[in-house]
């Protein structure tokens, strides 16, 4: 339904067509989207562009910068963290976004593979990992499992091989791996971080998640409500409209116990960037007409 048709109780806008989070409207985003958690790295990539059509920071917290980059627009937009500020971002973007659109997550995760503090994880599906609230507050619901562990849900598979090629070309074969993601919704209990201030019961966590998936790499708090959203998005005839995909930089190794120093958070950003544009830019958006930002291109 077209932004203008909504109404207030379903989806407010202010009354320049401006959704209420994250303030965007039509002609603000690009059909290309890189989101990032932090606004410190949104500002670092967009350092990036050729030139900046738009920024704007919303009343709760989501910066949106879009800008030209060898002639394409692309929008880089800082959510926050969690599941929540995932799906305002795609809904609310979505909405104002004429055309099929394709948006790389370029985030931080914890590795429990043989990545380490400074590598990247590409995530070719991702799964949610979420705390059983009733198994630990409702005692006919102890028979059940602490933690939900969803199935998995593809990231697009061209994208996601266009991104990992070329991370791989710029970071080197060896700093660059690919797997399941593990898409928590806690950065504590629900990833297996111990502590003594909750009942967690997460101690055999991430075994669990290891057994279940053989290919469970990283764990992060965003991506598989992106997979799950793009997977589920649909355009006038019923077919998805969104392609996703997804590159974490290593922050910790949960099974070393290292963890990522400023120096080496910095130059994983700079030696992703051209990757990460690169793939968005070289992306047809399936043959579909190019629907420019600003109306720039
Ligand atoms: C936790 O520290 C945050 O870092 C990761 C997690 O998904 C969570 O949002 O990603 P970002 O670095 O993109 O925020
Ligand atoms: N982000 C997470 O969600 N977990 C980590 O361990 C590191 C970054």
């Amino acid at each position: 339904m077209p932004i203008h048709e909504m109404n207030t109780a379903n989806f407010p806008v202010d009354d320049k067509g401006r959704t209420y989070h994250v303030e965007c409207k039509r002609g603000d985003i690009a059909n290309r989207v890189i989101t990032v958690g932090d606004p410190s790295r949104a500002k670092a990539l967009a350092t990036r562009f050729d030139k900046i059509v738009f920024e704007h920071t919303s009343h709760r917290g989501f910066l949106i910068v879009t800008g030209i980059y060898k002639n394409v627009p692309i929008t880089i937009v800082s959510i926050g963290m969690g599941l929540s500020m995932m799906d305002f971002f795609v809904r609310e973007t979505r909405a104002v976004v004429d055309g099929p659109m394709i948006i790389i997550r370029f985030g931080s995760c914890g590795s429990i593979c043989d990545a380490s503090a400074g590598n990247i994880i590409v995530s070719d599906s991702s799964y949610g990992i979420m705390r059983n609230y009733d198994y630990f507050t409702t005692p006919a619901k102890k028979s059940e499992a602490p933690y939900i562990i969803t199935d998995k849900v593809l990231g697009d598979p061209s994208l996601t091989k266009s991104l990992l090629s070329k991370l791989k070309g710029s970071m080197g074969d060896d700093k660059v791996f690919v797997g399941a993601n593990g898409c928590a919704d806690s950065f504590y209990s629900s990833q297996g971080r111990l502590g003594n201030d909750f009942y967690d019961e997460n101690d055999t966590l991430i075994e669990t998640l290891k057994s279940k998936f053989d290919d469970a790499v990283s764990l992060e708090m965003e991506a598989h409500m992106l997979y799950h959203l793009a997977a589920t998005s649909k355009d006038e005839n019923g077919s998805p409209n969104i392609r996703a995909s997804c590159a974490l930089i290593v922050f910790a190794n949960r099974i070393s116990d290292n963890f990522i120093t400023p120096d080496q958070a910095n130059n994983a950003v700079k030696h992703c960037t051209d990757a990460i544009f690169d793939t968005l830019i070289e992306d047809n958006l399936g043959g579909a007409e190019l629907h420019s930002a600003k109306g720039s291109v």
